[in-house]
């Protein structure tokens, strides 16, 4: 790899010299120079800097999970456009939903295998409500008490929370004290009104999603971050949406993760819309590296990217790229991604780090090491 120093050397945009030498001296990017290397920098330069950062921050540490999802339904109230997941609830013919015994078979089917974490999300039921949830949780740590439940979106709390009048907080508390270890980072798509009232008019807004991950860090919990990019938003949205998330973080530094999201169009409403290039996607992913200063992970989701997009990104600033998952969801495969069954043994995933010679760690949610390979 050409050394970084040479590349920005190199650079005959005199913008761009000076956004390096901020970022090579630890010095916060602005949302400006964010949108300038969006518009004007190169990939190889982009790439450059990126993994100059990630390096200083984790070196060659790669870091992946075993974990599985339960996904409780797919109908939902909501009519997001570019989702290919959801069964209205009009049509809850079409859909699936499962019976707290259903998931609790699923929770038992790996007893006696190491997994650390079940990731559960789905569609927003009317009728699985607050209590059906906190029911679930109990059930889950009762039966296996050291499995890390993160789970439900922001969106699927927001409207559990009003339907049973509660504050975020006093919903949150309940939830915590039932089970729930950490949440994860969908539901965010893309903050700004403009775009967000276009793709996803009647769910929680920007506010509401950033109140409830604020509440769960002031009570001591965990979160993941999302962006849903490469639609019909332009770089200045997903520069807003990264600023927002940092200046939460920078009050409560609970998030763990930001995880790029990149738009598939199977089978959604918008199906008209091209999904981005590779190049393109290798951009944001350094890009958020270079502005989220404050966030110590980046996660590319390779069920959505592939397996290969996946190793590629990790020269992009990625420094982890979730878990085996062992095709336990199909939010991605219904809209087109590239694995239509994702799984990936500990082995695999190991092997898939190490070819693109990066070191494999395996580590819990919350980033401690469990092993080194
Ligand atoms: O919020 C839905 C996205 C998200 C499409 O926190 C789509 O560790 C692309 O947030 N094209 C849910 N994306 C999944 C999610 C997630 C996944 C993995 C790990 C973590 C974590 C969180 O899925 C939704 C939405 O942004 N989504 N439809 C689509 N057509
Ligand atoms: Fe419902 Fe989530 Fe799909 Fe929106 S993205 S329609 S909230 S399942």
């Amino acid at each position: 790899m050409i050394p970084v120093e040479q590349i920005i050397k190199n650079e005959p945009d005199k913008n761009l010299q000076t956004i390096a030498s901020k970022i090579l001296s630890n010095k916060r990017i602005t949302p400006e120079d964010g949108l300038y290397l969006f518009e004007h920098a190169g990939l190889p330069y982009l790439g450059a800097l990126a993994n100059h950062v990630r390096e200083k921050i984790h070196g060659d540490k790669t870091y992946f999970n075993r974990n599985f999802h339960i996904e409780p339904t797919n109908i939902c109230v909501f009519a997001c456009k570019f989702c290919s997941y959801s069964r209205l609830y009009a049509h809850r013919d079409e859909g699936w939903e499962l019976s707290i015994e259903q998931m609790l078979d699923k929770v038992k089917e790996y007893d006696g295998q190491p997994v650390t974490e079940v990731h559960i999300v789905g569609g927003v039921h009317p009728k699985m409500n607050l209590e059906f949830f906190a029911e679930l949780l109990r059930k889950i740590k009762t039966h296996r008490p050291d499995l890390h439940i993160k789970g439900f979106t922001a969106v699927e709390l927001d409207y559990m929370f009003r339907k049973a009048k509660k504050s975020v907080e006093e919903g949150l508390l309940y939830l915590k004290e039932a089970g729930l270890d950490s949440l994860p980072g969908g539901g965010a798509e893309i903050f700004h009104p403009d775009i967000r009232k276009q793709i996803a008019d009647d769910k929680v807004d920007a506010e509401g999603w950033l109140l409830i991950h604020e509440t769960a860090h002031r009570l001591g919990m965990h979160t993941n971050a999302t962006m849903l990019y490469g639609h019909i938003e332009d770089f200045v949205h997903r520069i807003d949406h990264m600023e927002r998330l940092r200046q939460l973080q920078d009050r409560t530094h609970g998030f763990n993760t930001f995880i790029p999201l990149k738009f598939r169009n199977g089978d959604n409403e918008m199906s008209d819309v091209p999904e981005s290039t590779m190049v393109e996607d290798m951009k944001m992913y350094a890009v958020a590296r270079l502005y989220l200063d404050n966030f110590p992970h980046m996660k590319a989701y390779w069920p959505m990217l592939g397996r290969h997009k996946a190793q590629l990104t990790l020269a992009f600033g990625v420094n982890d790229i979730d878990g085996t998952i062992d095709d336990s969801t199909k939010i991605y495969s219904m809209a087109g991604a590239e694995e239509q069954s994702p799984s990936m043994s500990t082995g695999q995933l190991v092997t898939l780090i190490k070819q693109v010679k990066r070191k494999p760690v395996e580590r819990d949610t919350l980033y401690k090491t469990l092993v080194e390979y």
